[in-house]
């Protein structure tokens, strides 16, 4: 397993110097932010990412995201353009060093919440997902943005986003996604790495935008619809785990076995019932997870991934990028640096 954790690049407050000072810490997971999605990523613009990961002792092997386009997502003809934009990406990180890049295939929208802020009983907030909420979000009015989301669009493109994906059903979008990994995957063998697609988060559709990689026989069909030991998954424990529907220590287990996984975000989640959920600590009794049995069966299959805490709550009066703050997420760390430590020194 290697640690690692999410750095948003030189404006993120959490800075590299602190980064490193958590102990076992492996690598950082950054991107390019400022070239428009779907563009070719500047060389110059890669190799600081590079010199500035590296100067702080932290190896560059891990990208999140390079993002998909929506004309591919959408399968439009100026696909290909794209499509080989995505292939110049990959040669030019690899000749970097970098060895698995996370992407996912969600349209318009990436991670949903409907509350970024949500107080919980020991004061500190967390990423909340209230079905009620988002019965009441129109996402064309503009109003809303989240930190995961591409902003950039104005609400005009946000309509003709929505009335072009009118057209793609969730049949439609497996055959976009298996014409985009029929080209991708086999550059990403020629340069040695690792594709490895994030599930839908939530993994149900919303806004009546279709959504696939959901659950286990979704992904079961994305392994096979290319199947090469390069396209794999992130898995991410909470993205999946907000719905009842999947057994993510089974999951997990499965997956990891068939050598599929290459990038773990690991965070825990406490489900509400009928598609709510709170972001939780990831402390196993937090949430609804069982982190330790996660952990236990990655170990158990040699897991030697990445593997990142994902989002984190804001204690300690931390303000910052919401989920990305850097004390809940630096607990998490060392909270399954010890599980890892434990499980590696308890005789079988
Ligand atoms: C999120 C996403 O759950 C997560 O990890 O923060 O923004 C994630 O980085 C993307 O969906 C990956 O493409
Ligand atoms: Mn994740």
């Amino acid at each position: 397993m290697k640690m690692s954790f999410r750095w948003y690049g030189p404006d993120d407050p959490v800075k590299l110097e602190y980064i490193r000072q958590i102990p076992n810490m492996h690598s950082v997971v950054t991107a390019v932010y400022d070239v428009p999605v779907g563009e070719v990523w500047p060389y110059e613009s890669i190799e600081k990412l590079k010199k500035q990961t590296e100067e702080n002792g932290l190896h560059f092997e891990v990208i999140e995201s390079v993002p998909v386009h929506e004309d591919i997502k959408l399968g439009l003809p100026t696909r290909d353009r794209y499509i080989e934009n995505y292939c110049e990406n990959i040669r030019r990180l690899s000749k970097a060093g970098i060895k698995c890049i996370c992407y996912n295939f969600m349209p318009v929208f990436d991670w949903t919440r409907t509350q970024l802020d949500k107080m919980l009983e020991d004061g500190s907030t967390a990423l909340v997902y209230y079905k009620e909420q988002l019965e009441k979000m129109d996402p064309l009015s503009g109003e809303y943005s989240l930190p995961g989301w591409d902003t950039s669009y104005e609400k005009d493109e946000l309509k003709h986003l929505f009335e072009l994906y009118s057209k793609v059903d969730e049949e439609k979008l497996w055959d976009n996604l298996k014409y985009f990994l029929e080209r991708v995957i086999p550059v990403a063998d020629e340069c040695d790495v690792d594709m490895a697609i994030h599930p839908d988060d939530p993994p149900w559709n919303i806004f009546g935008l279709p959504r696939i990689i959901t659950n286990e026989k979704n992904i079961d069909r994305f392994l096979k619809l290319v199947d090469n030991k390069r396209n794999g998954l992130t898995f991410c424990t909470g993205s999946l785990g907000c719905a009842s529907f999947n057994n993510i220590v089974e999951m997990v287990d499965k997956y990891s076995a068939m050598g599929r996984i290459h990038f773990m975000h690991v965070r825990n989640v406490k489900l509400l019932g009928d598609k709510g959920f709170e972001e939780s600590a990831h402390f196993s009794a937090c949430g609804s997870l069982d982190v330790v049995e996660i952990m236990r069966v990655l170990y158990k299959n040699n897991f030697n991934g990445y593997l990142r805490p994902d989002h984190g709550r804001m204690i300690w009066g931390e303000t910052g990028r919401a989920g990305y703050g850097l004390y809940d997420r630096a607990l998490g760390a060392a909270y399954i640096n010890g599980i890892w430590e434990t499980l590696s020194k308890t005789k079988a």
